[in-house]
């Protein structure tokens, strides 16, 4: 067998079994093995970006990760935008990239150490992915694929998981290898291990101490695996449950104890909760600006804070925020371990009440945007999409207003899925990672949320849709341009909608949707949304155009220079008051005004 071989057949015994890719010269060989292994299979794509997402989706979701195979120079470089999405939200993925031969590179001998280029496409992928992956290896010799696949493997899975990259140039591909006498990896074991005992009594003496607690969860918890143990975990602590946005799919939105996402466009009740809460526990949650808002000193300002996380920087970071009870662990292992040694049935009802009566006075879908009679309000739209969709759905959203609109208000049934690609965000996610998604469950169908700027950056792939005849929901949120880019303007550029709304236009979707062979529908007003049953229980590929208003609002949001439940609109002082202990309000104060 050739190194190629080799390669697939590791994907196959690892259980890697789909490979996105776009073929080419210099990946050639390693894509000829296809032809002799039946158990991994590739899919051929539009283009590298987006079979980086698709790697990256089907790996959120299925038992297993996944992995592309893509050409040398643009094919690699290509791959950069979906390899930091997995990077950022910690999600494992394989990245296998085809390089010129070994005689033809240009850091091959010290004559052309300094020029740019030596062979056709060479381009150093290893140096420009290295900030953005777990592992980034160029192969020097056949010899070294067995030591570099396992050690790529074990770093994407292990620890915090994330995504890796090997570079084989195309001479290695072809190189007969001789599997008994590759070397192994032998991943170096840390032996230390946690006083959870000791930890959990701590996390306890807190609790106790503590009248307004809260629990903080994040997309950690998805990334270790460890969702069902988080119910168990829900039974013993009973108190306020907030989620960060990689987090909103992890309890179910009518939960008694879960109150709303939390941050700078989290929901009122929520921020209410944690800026007025005496501890806070966070599980899988980095407590990014997002979270805490602009300054983060005026985050929690009242609480204790527990953070649990596997990756000891982030604990480590100093941002502002101080951390009374740092435990670096695999969440899964803390929370059963947690299990293991509990004593107590923690409560808070008096405080739990509290928080439910800011949930059900400041809902997110207020009763005044059914009022709308032109266009669709997305917040409508995400009720009665919330109220259509089952519990088995997956809904996966773009970058834009309509990521925000989606996460703020769509309502969580327990077993749902719903993301985006959280912590990178760009424009063009959404439609790829629907596909990957499709496929690691069967070609199921898939909710893809996406705005009318974000769908055209990776629209090439509506072909991949229909030749594989995916039954992916595209819902298309049209409101003429660049809408959360035009809110900030308005707040801070004095409304001069340079290259948002000026400058910025759209194709007829219905047109292109007829150029893919995908049936086209519009909702233009509230009354057409009852069209939406039977799309969503069609068995195709549909494009839903959804109308919105033009300057259709992310509300509400935080404004730069307030504290995370000062969110605008601004509540009137008198009832903000009310909702805040004073002294709270008076040491924010004079935290902004130090800062
Ligand atoms: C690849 C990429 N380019 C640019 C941006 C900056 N950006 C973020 S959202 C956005 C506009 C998105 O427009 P649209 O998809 O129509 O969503 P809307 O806000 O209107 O709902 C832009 C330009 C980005 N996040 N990603």
């Amino acid at each position: 067998m050739n190194l190629s071989d080799y390669t697939l057949k590791f994907l196959e015994q690892k259980k890697v079994t789909k490979v996105f890719l776009i073929t080419g010269g210099a990946i050639s060989f390693m894509v000829d093995a296809f032809s002799r292994n039946n158990k991994v299979k590739y899919i051929s794509v539009a283009h590298e970006q987006s079979a980086a997402m698709m790697a990256d989706s089907y790996s959120r979701l299925g038992p297993n990760f996944s992995c592309t195979m893509v050409t040398s120079g643009p094919g690699a470089t290509n791959l950069i935008t979906g390899i930091a999405c997995s990077y950022f939200d910690s999600i494992p993925s394989l990245h296998i990239c085809g390089q010129v031969n070994t005689y033809e590179q240009q850091d091959g001998h010290k004559s052309t150490k300094n020029v740019r280029q030596v062979g056709f496409q060479e381009t150093d992928i290893v140096k420009i992915s290295k900030p953005i992956t777990k592992y980034s290896y160029k192969l020097k010799n056949a010899s070294e694929i067995r030591y570099v696949l396992e050690k790529a493997y074990y770093l994407a899975t292990t620890g915090r998981p994330g995504p890796v990259l090997i570079d084989i140039p195309m001479d290695l591909q072809r190189v007969v290898v001789n599997p008994k006498k590759l070397k192994p990896y032998k991943p170096v074991i840390e032996k230390k291990s946690l006083n959870y005992k000791n930890i959990i009594i701590k996390i306890e003496n807190l609790l106790k101490k503590s009248k307004k607690p809260v629990l903080i969860l994040g997309g950690g918890i998805k990334c270790g695996k460890a969702e069902l143990d988080l119910l168990k975990f829900l039974k013993i602590l009973k108190i306020p449950i907030v989620t960060t946005w990689s987090g909103v799919d992890l309890v179910d939105y009518n939960n008694q104890y879960y109150i709303g996402n939390v941050g700078v466009y989290g929901s009122r009740a929520a921020n209410f909760t944690v800026q007025n809460s005496d501890l806070i526990f966070c599980l899988g949650t980095r407590l990014d600006t997002r979270i805490t808002g602009g300054v983060p000193k005026s985050f929690a300002r009242d609480a204790k804070k527990i953070v649990v996380d596997v990756d000891r920087f982030e604990l480590d970071k100093k941002r502002g925020l101080k951390i009374d009870l740092k435990v670096q662990s695999h969440i899964k292992k803390f929370i059963q371990n947690y299990l293991s040694y509990q004593k107590i049935i923690f409560e808070r009802d008096a405080w739990l009440l509290k928080c439910n009566k800011w949930k059900a006075k400041y809902p997110v879908i207020s009763k005044d945007f059914f009022k709308e009679k032109k266009y669709v309000n997305p917040y409508v739209l995400m009720d009665k999409l919330s109220k259509t969709l089952n519990k088995n759905d997956i809904i996966i959203a773009d970058d834009g207003g309509h990521l925000t609109w989606t996460i703020q208000s769509f309502k969580i049934k327990f077993g749902q899925k719903l993301f985006s690609a959280f912590g990178n965000s760009p424009m063009g996610y959404s439609l790829p990672a629907s596909i990957g998604a499709s496929i690691v469950k069967g070609k199921k169908r898939i909710i893809c949320i996406d705005g009318d700027g974000s769908i055209q950056i990776n629209l090439q792939e509506l072909h991949t849709i229909d030749k594989l005849k995916l039954p992916i929901k595209i819902f298309i949120l049209n409101n003429g341009g660049y809408g959360i880019i035009k809110q900030f303007q308005e707040l801070y550029l004095g409304k001069r909608y340079e290259a948002s709304g000026k400058g910025v236009s759209n194709p007829d979707f219905k047109k292109i949707s007829n150029a893919f062979n995908i049936n086209y529908n519009l909702i233009k007003n509230h009354n057409e949304l009852k069209k939406l049953v039977k799309i969503i229980d069609s068995k195709k590929a549909e494009i839903i155009e959804v109308r919105l208003k033009d300057n259709q609002k992310i509300i509400p949001k935080l404004q730069f220079g307030n504290p995370i439940e000062d969110l605008s609109p601004l509540l009137p002082r008198k009832e903000f008051y009310k909702n805040m202990d004073i002294s709270l309000v008076r040491r924010n104060k004079r935290i902004f005004e130090a800062n």
